[in-house]
């Protein structure tokens, strides 16, 4: 516990003698990635947690509720930062904190690995910090956090995660300050914020065992940049060169879902938030981090919890999609996780307890469409049992008769069952380039996600999805094969695509006719009455366009007021091509929520 500015120049000083007398050996080479990463890709699941002296008033301030997330009260309440710790440090005292049991849950929900803030934005410590006097010794809980939680985890055989902030509103040294911090500012400071950080970072790298990853965040504030991102990563691993570091320690990452366009940047995955790629990110490790309700931070009067369904849902989302699902539970200030949150996480450890085998250690589905029943996830069992492939079904809508039948695989099949159950035999076979299950059973045997296991001979053989035409001719373009771009999302409310925020997104769908033809299209579309806009339609072939046209589409009653309104004449080459649609001009901050298009032969 010492004033961050004095400790923060004696650790400079004493870092540059060992350095210059050759007493610091240089640290041990870090093992390839691929070998990091193994037990995160075989996690696929981890509890995040937000626990803070802002979980004490969750997410109120002078007795008045406070928008915005519950652990961005300084910001949201404009609270001077002096002002902030005086008034939470004394009050902070989780005196029903017990880190086993909070292990415990994590465990039983089926998860691998727990990330908690060891500091958020308001820059305060959970653990002893010599760096600094704000930090958890100076309460009234006196107990060091970090340390008993690392005990707990591991205990349970999970990995101990530490999230870190790089913006942090109290620390003197810190700029950009709130505009409301009166307190002087010293222009050249930033380095000595940044060499206290690292004191922090060295903290909690060398008392506390192997950590499994270094979460950062807070790292678009204009004074983070490429070179403190470069420097903080290589310190970072050069105490735990096993560690994984995500995509925000370095600056310039693409909003909130991508990664930085500068292919120099640092980090082994990146971090969508509060949402799910919709073609996850090939070839790149990601993990989405998630509310269960809409705070991050305890804050009290946040009662929109998603369901347990949801949630084991997004789950097989994700994991279909090659992703890391990182849940959130924000503690309340007496240490007890929300019994709304331990109810679904109870609920989600169930199914795990049935069907982890199809999340751990899977990899993205090897079919470019999405099923509209579920998900696919797969594991090769090369070595294991024959040269096979174990695919699993993540099936949301259990078909009636008992029978699914994957289009576009021409693989034979070894057999299958129903996870979860050992009453059923269901039979698997090729049937002219699809894979047929039957024998299902007429009902599922969790309605939330049904799992059956697939096993097929080889590797799979997928033939690249295409829409083709119907009986009459015509083709469907639905949202759910939609190839989407940007900020595209697909929503199961209306079965749409929607989230259309941002100019450059775009879907597509590959379509192979037999012939070249004209077509006559529709657009299936909702919108709010001051969205709309001006749709883009093209026919590409081999990346080229062809054919283009525009429609104007006006707001309408809502989001869920659709109606079918012609396109134009479109004519298509025959074989394969692409049908894209992007919005030439938004009326709103949203475009539209787009069902389906339709191509019907000219008459
Ligand atoms: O500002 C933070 C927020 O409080 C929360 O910690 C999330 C979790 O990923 N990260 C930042 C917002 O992107």
């Amino acid at each position: 516990m010492r004033s961050p500015i004095a400790s923060a120049s004696v650790v400079t000083l004493i870092a540059s003698v060992l350095a210059a007398s050759g007493a610091v050996h240089a640290p041990p080479a870090a093992p390839p990635k691929d070998e990091r990463m193994g037990w995160w890709r075989d996690a696929r699941f981890g509890m995040f947690i937000h626990f803070g002296l802002y979980s004490t008033p969750a997410g109120t301030w002078d007795g008045k509720s406070v928008g915005g997330v519950g652990e961005w009260l300084l910001q949201n309440a404009k609270v001077d930062p002096i002002a902030y710790e005086r008034t939470l440090v004394p009050q902070f005292n989780p005196s029903k904190f017990d880190a086993r049991e909070w292990a415990r849950i994590a465990k039983d929900a089926g998860m691998g690995y727990v990330v908690i803030t060891t500091k958020h934005h308001d820059g305060f410590a959970l653990w002893d910090s010599a760096a600094s006097d704000y930090d958890v010794m100076a309460t009234p809980f006196r107990r060091d956090i970090m340390k008993e939680l690392s005990d707990a985890v591991n205990a349970e055989g999970m990995r101990m995660c530490w999230y870190h902030s790089i913006m942090d509103w109290h620390h003197p040294d810190y700029q950009p300050r709130r505009e409301w911090d009166t307190r002087p500012v010293d222009p050249s400071s930033f380095p000595r914020y940044v060499d206290y950080m690292h004191a922090q970072l060295r903290e909690l790298l060398t008392k506390y065992g192997d950590i499994g990853i270094l979460w950062f965040d807070g790292e678009w504030e204009g004074t983070w940049n490429h070179d403190w991102g470069k420097k903080t990563d290589d310190f970072v691993r050069s105490l735990q060169p096993s560690i994984i570091v995500n995509n925000r320690v370095d600056s310039g990452r693409a909003g909130m879902e991508g990664f930085s366009a500068d292919e120099h940047a640092r980090g082994d995955y990146g971090t969508p938030e509060q949402t799910i790629p919709p073609n996850g990110m090939p070839g790149k490790d990601w993990e989405t981090c998630m509310t269960m309700n809409d705070t991050w931070g305890y804050k009290a009067s946040d009662m929109n919890w998603k369901s347990a369904q949801t949630m084991i849902r997004m789950l097989c989302d994700i994991a279909s999609k090659g992703g890391n699902f990182l849940l959130n539970v924000g503690p309340k200030g007496d240490g007890t996780i929300p019994e709304e949150s331990v109810a679904r996480l109870k609920r989600m450890g169930e199914w795990m307890r049935v069907n982890g085998e199809a999340i751990r250690g899977t990899t993205a589905s090897p079919f470019t469409k999405k099923f509209p029943w579920g998900r696919v996830t797969m594991r090769s069992l090369k070595g294991e049992w024959k040269d096979a492939t174990r695919l699993y079904l993540h099936v949301f809508d259990w078909p009636a008769d008992g029978t699914l039948r994957l289009e576009g695989i021409s693989n034979d099949a070894w057999g299958a069952r129903v996870l979860g159950t050992g009453d059923r035999t269901p039979a698997a076979r090729q049937d002219g380039g699809a894979i047929v299950v039957t024998g299902l059973g007429a009902a599922p045997v969790d309605a939330d996600c049904t799992v059956v296991r697939l096993d097929l001979k080889g590797t799979p053989q997928v033939t690249p999805f295409s829409v083709t035409p119907a009986a009459d001719g015509s083709v469907a373009c639905m949202a759910a094969d939609a190839i989407v771009t940007g900020s595209i999302q697909y929503e199961d409310r209306f079965a749409n695509l929607g989230w259309w925020r941002d100019m450059a997104s775009t879907a597509s769908w590959p379509i192979a006719v037999p012939a070249a033809g004209t077509f006559d299209a529709t657009i299936d579309y909702a919108a709010s009455a001051e969205c709309g806009g001006t749709g883009e339609w093209q026919v590409r072939v081999d990346g080229k366009t062809v054919a283009s046209g525009t429609v104007e589409l006006r707001g309408r009653g809502g989001w869920g007021d659709f109606a079918t309104v012609p396109l134009g004449r479109v004519a298509l080459p025959g074989g394969k091509s692409e049908f894209l649609v992007k919005a030439a001009r938004k009326a709103g901050d949203s475009f539209i929520n787009l069902r389906r298009i339709d191509l019907r032969p000219a008459k």
